[in-house]
């Protein structure tokens, strides 16, 4: 765990959050600021920075996000219609928390990938 990280604060239960799905090794939770009727944040529990570092450094790790993304949209009834997975990575991905997440988004027709 990195004390300074906020979604490491998540997973040891000091910063509260809206829990919809949770393995040994994955959390997701409501994003705080949701882009869309479902925003749905997919982690591994051990802290690795982005995309690139969960994959290189521990692969099952990544393949278990993916996992707990697609039980989530599942679970959120996204299946039917389609949603969006996207990871941010570094800065001109726009990422703003340094410890790797999956965007889980739907629940309304997202439009083409922009900005
Ligand atoms: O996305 C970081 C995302 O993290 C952004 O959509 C807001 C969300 N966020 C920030 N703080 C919280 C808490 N405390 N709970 C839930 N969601 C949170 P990025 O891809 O790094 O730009």
């Amino acid at each position: 765990m990195d004390n300074d990280c906020l979604f490491c604060r998540i997973v040891a239960g000091e910063i509260p959050a809206t829990v919809v799905h949770e393995t040994d090794t994955t959390l997701a939770f409501r994003d705080i600021d949701p882009k869309a009727p479902v925003h749905v944040l997919v982690i591994p529990k051990a802290h690795h920075q982005d995309v690139t570092a969960v994959a290189n450094a521990d692969p099952k790790a990544a393949a278990d996000v993916l996992a707990a993304a697609a039980a989530v949209a599942e679970a959120e009834g996204l299946l039917a219609d389609g949603f969006r997975l996207i990871f941010n990575s570094g800065a001109n991905g726009g990422q703003e928390v340094f410890h790797v997440h999956a965007h889980v988004l739907g629940g309304r027709p997202l439009g083409p990938m922009v900005s």
